[in-house]
């Protein structure tokens, strides 16, 4: 008899999802539907929090957004750069099939915020955009489905943007947050009729960090000892100061940028909950990739370098991964990821299992506003991880923004194929990728090396313009 009881009791579950699924959107219906802030940095490392283990960065607001919701452990983004890193978490797609010189977001594609928006959501973007190019004639962030936008690095179409006085106030880029935040807030007082969703695309930490003397302040007394740094980190610090000779300006610099950050969202945590929004609304924290190269740009800019020595920001922590920006190792991917909604996220969730990729955002909020999912998506709806219960992958993860580099992750295994060369990893055992196990493992390694010729094969050919 059990297997009957259990059979029927698989239907009478089958049958009352179908009836979930086919109600009508959770707009139409009494239950309230949440609202969607989405702040992602730019270049923070997974490292560079106090809940992810800075020795010095002090951030006690992002500190509690993480402790009061869920952390991943396993997040990533999928690419290691800003444009197509962005464009994967719009679109639900890895980058490689339909990027054109992995700069444009393609417009025909449904994207995250016309799907919000189509499902009753108020939309708005405020920060860097670079989802486009600065034409005239380039799609502008309305034609994504958004309705207001402030942006920078893109087309802002009708929309206000920075003025060039503006641009050239001193410390500019060290008050972007301030505004944007100031933005989304007024945004958010103006929406009373429906939920809203806003990306909040800041500007920390991205190159170049120039503090105010008030932001600095919090790290004046600072000194750095290296080895509060382990491997790998602590050797790329380590070439820093031999090729730089000192890296405590560095250091203070960009603690003083993360923690300015911090600062802003605090603020705007408070105001949501000074509105009673705090509970229903659903605060996603991430960032685009991991942090800027040690030596950034170093023969562009180092004159500039030698008259203020804090403007760059090579001094990220990766955290225990190896690399950095640019690069497929997890030092150039994996990101802190966190996700606050005191509605629905028991407080103090820590997700060690679930693997999280940037194209994940778009199924995975489209299900929990019930909004219509698109098809042929490259992510997955990964709502059920967000409430507190791991999801295991049918396969992996796949990047590859980088002629001639592909790499994949399943489940503990990371590998890379990069021009005719194989590496194996287990991320388990070995974090910052140091051991190459494809000899050992040949099963493993020959069935991720298919996998990934596999997956190339299947990509369009590079269009890429001169
Ligand atoms: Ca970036």
């Amino acid at each position: 008899m059990l297997p009957l009881i259990s059979s029927v009791a698989r239907l009478v579950v089958f049958v009352i999802s179908l009836m979930v699924l086919n109600l009508p959107s959770l707009l139409q219906g009494s239950a309230k539907p949440p609202n969607i802030i989405f702040i992602l940095a730019d270049d923070l490392g997974y490292g560079d929090l106090g809940v992810t283990g800075h020795p010095y960065v002090q951030t006690p607001h992002i500190d509690r957004l993480a402790n009061e919701g869920i952390r991943f452990e396993n997040a990533y983004m999928s690419a290691a750069w800003c444009a197509p890193s962005r464009a994967a978490l719009m679109g639900g797609l890895y980058p490689a099939r339909y990027f054109n010189s992995t700069r444009e977001l393609a417009v025909e594609r449904p994207s995250l915020t016309q799907v919000l928006r189509d499902a009753g959501y108020a939309t708005a973007h405020y920060g860097k955009w670079h989802l486009g190019g600065h034409k005239a004639t380039d799609p502008a962030p309305v034609d994504y489905g958004i309705d207001e936008s402030f942006i920078d690095n893109g087309n802002s179409g009708e929309h206000p943007t920075w003025t060039g006085a503006e641009r050239s106030e001193p410390h500019h880029r060290e008050k972007t947050t301030e505004r944007y935040v100031d933005l989304a807030l007024d945004f958010i007082d103006r929406t009373q009729d429906k939920p809203f969703f806003i990306n909040l695309w800041v500007y920390p930490t991205h190159s170049y960090i120039n503090p105010t003397v008030e932001q600095l302040a919090v790290y004046k007394d600072l000194q750095v000892e290296i080895n509060d740094f382990k491997n790998p980190l602590q050797r790329e610090f380590l070439k820093f100061v031999a090729e730089h000779g000192d890296i405590q300006a560095a250091m203070r610099a960009y603690c003083a940028d993360v923690t300015a950050l911090d600062t802003d969202l605090g603020r705007l945590m408070e105001a949501l909950q000074e509105r009673g929004l705090d509970e229903n609304t659903i605060v996603i924290f991430s960032s685009d990739n991991g942090p800027g190269p040690l030596c950034n740009n170093w023969d562009r800019i180092a004159e500039r370098y030698q008259e203020l020595p804090l403007l760059l920001n090579n001094v990220g922590a990766s955290g225990p991964f190896r690399d950095r920006k640019i690069s497929l190792h997890d030092g150039g991917t994996h990101v802190p990821f966190f996700v606050h909604w005191p509605a629905r996220i028991k407080g103090g969730s820590v997700d060690m299992e679930t693997v999280l990729a940037g194209v994940d955002l778009l199924p995975t909020l489209a299900t929990i506003v019930q909004a219509q999912t698109p098809e042929d998506l490259d992510g997955i709806d990964l709502s059920a991880a967000w409430l507190g219960q791991p999801q295991q992958r049918a396969g992996p993860i796949y990047w590859n923004d980088r002629p001639g580099w592909s790499a994949l992750r399943d489940k503990q295994w990371k590998a890379h194929l990069q021009g005719k060369k194989f590496r194996l990893y287990d991320l388990l055992k070995d974090p910052s990728e140091s051991e190459d196990l494809s000899r050992d493992y040949p099963e493993v390694a020959g069935r991720y090396f298919n996998a990934l010729k596999k997956w190339e094969a299947s990509l369009p050919a590079k269009k890429r313009k001169p």
